[in-house]
């Protein structure tokens, strides 16, 4: 059960360089404007190193490599593309545990999450779709006995991909290994928060990948985002932060009639009906611990299960247990590999979630137990820790309503099953849910009749590369994993041929 060397330490698996410049066309490029920005780690709050600060003629030279690399690529057999893709899966693999640690110091999530979750899913996710591309086929429709419709499957091109700061890796990889296995170029700008975790990525997969054919600018939103998005050069715009953004991303790529995929917030209802509570056994203590998913990765989750439904009839046995089970909830350094709750990405972010549990007090609900800023001592007291949060109270509140994005969770009763559904759809989002039920009708009819994407039944926050991830309602456009994915980096080409020897 040791404890990781922070980087920079004695023993530490990652050393970072002091500055990262984008990464253009197989190269390290300073940025045009020569200015660069302090990248601090959540775990103490200290600057471990500086990023280069990108706009609109950074993100220029990235599309001009992307181009430039794009023919080549989309043109390479999808058993080349999927080779590449494996060897990255296998770099990765071999290089986990330096992986693991730079994101957990950049984001300040636990390392026994980056070890056993994030990377290992980012592995597979490459490995999924070496083999999805390899096994996809095209179509063939015989019009008339003469004419015939052959259809292929065709890259985009260039896309641009903007990305948050929760998952950073993790998000980078659902977002390029899709895109590469349909044999686009990619220009991807990573979250200001959370840069240097992608550029040791890149050092460690560089050689494997034609130059041009994966772009990173870093840089902010309006500087370095909205170039990217905005731009003519790209053929699709790929973007995973909040709904407002969301918005001018689409508004961006509207300009030029681009299609974007979009993965937005959410308010993920969690649901609890009386049987769960018929035995004290092993399902009920899964059904605990999945009410304790709120806090994984610190609530930073679009599907973050922030509101807990649970029925009239167990409301206090079942909400005493999962107190308890929060409670127990180790927080710590989050590279101790015992530390279950780590620091929240950003200092933004801290404030954030501080502020709502403020709201949450204005309003009246009634915090059970948290509600606080942790200060865990020593070095880590400039870091940004906030305590498993439960909130009781209903679900017209603020707290019920807006995504927090941190360790914090609203809980409310529900009589029956019309009830419990008319509040758990009584939000403008549908990312993700969660039922809990021993009776199989109850549990499936609640599944479908939930307005999310993705409803975990019986399980919340597996995120299997094979199963089809996105949002309902204001949650986003489109899908993630799984090979429908696809259809999001490729066209469809029609050659309609007429074998017929007779003249029209
Ligand atoms: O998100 P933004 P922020 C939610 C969560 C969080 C809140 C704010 O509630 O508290 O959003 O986080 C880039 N043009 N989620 O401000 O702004 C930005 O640089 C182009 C939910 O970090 O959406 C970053 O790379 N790009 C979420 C990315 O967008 C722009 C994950 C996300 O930043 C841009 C993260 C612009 N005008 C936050 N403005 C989820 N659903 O997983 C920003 N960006």
């Amino acid at each position: 059960m040791g404890k990781y060397a922070a980087p920079g330490q004695p023993g530490s698996v990652v050393t970072y360089r002091d500055r990262y410049d984008h990464f253009i066309g197989g190269e390290h490029v300073p940025p045009a404007k020569g200015e660069y920005f302090a990248n601090p780690t959540p775990v103490t709050g200290e600057e471990f190193t500086e990023i280069a600060r990108g706009t609109a003629e950074d993100v220029d030279r990235a599309l001009d490599a992307a181009h430039g690399a794009a023919r080549a690529w989309g043109r390479t057999s999808p058993a080349d593309r999927a080779n590449v893709l494996n060897k990255v899966a296998d770099r990765i693999e071999a290089n986990l545990e330096a992986l693991a640690v730079a994101e957990t110091w950049e984001n300040g999530k636990p390392i026994r999450e980056t070890l056993a979750a994030d990377l290992p899913l980012a592995v597979d996710h490459f490995r999924y779709f070496a083999g999805v591309i390899r096994a996809q086929e095209g179509g063939i429709s015989q019009i008339d006995e003469d004419l015939v419709a052959y259809h292929f499957q065709e890259p985009l091109g260039v896309v641009g991909q903007i990305i948050p700061w929760n998952f950073p890796l993790l998000m980078a990889v659902w977002k390029l290994a899709p895109a590469l296995a349909a044999g686009n170029a990619v220009v991807l700008k990573p979250a200001e928060q959370t840069p240097a975790s992608i550029h040791v990525l890149m050092d460690l997969i560089a050689d494997l990948l034609p130059p041009g054919v994966v772009n990173v600018v870093n840089g902010f939103g309006v500087e370095a985002g909205k170039p990217l998005a905005s731009s003519r050069r790209v053929a699709k715009v790929a973007f995973t932060g909040e709904t407002t953004t969301g918005r001018l991303i689409m508004q961006y790529a509207s300009e030029n009639i681009i299609p974007v995929t979009l993965e937005l917030g959410g308010k993920s209802p969690n649901l609890f009906f009386s049987d769960v509570a018929a035995q004290r056994d092993a399902f009920y203590d899964k059904a605990l611990e999945g009410f304790t998913m709120f806090a994984l990765n610190q609530g930073e989750v679009c599907t973050c299960p922030s509101r807990a439904l649970i029925q009239s009839e167990i409301y206090d046995q079942f909400l005493g247990d999962a107190l308890e089970r929060t409670r127990a909830i180790k927080q710590g350094n989050p590279l101790d590999t015992e530390t279950m709750i780590g620091a929240q990405a950003s200092n933004d972010q801290l404030e954030k979630i501080l502020s709502y549990i403020d709201i949450g007090k204005q309003e009246g609900a009634r915090v059970l137990t948290g509600g606080e800023r942790a200060d865990l001592g020593g070095e880590l007291s400039g870091g940004y820790y906030v305590t498993p949060t439960v909130f009781e109270g209903h679900n017209k509140m603020r707290i019920f309503q807006e995504e927090i994005f941190g360790p914090v969770v609203a809980v409310t009763s529900f009589s029956d099953y019309d009830d419990a559904l008319k509040t758990a759809n009584d939000t403008l989002y549908g990312l993700g849910a969660g039922v809990w039920s021993r009776d199989g009708s109850v549990a499936y009819r609640a599944g479908r009749d939930i307005q999310a994407g993705r409803v975990w039944v019986n399980n919340y926050h597996a995120y299997p590369a094979h199963a089809a991830f996105g949002g309902y309602k204001q949650s986003g456009i489109g899908r993630e994993n799984h090979r429908v994915m696809l259809d999001h980096y490729q066209q469809t080409k029609n050659l309609l041929v007429s074998y017929s020897p007779n003249a029209l």
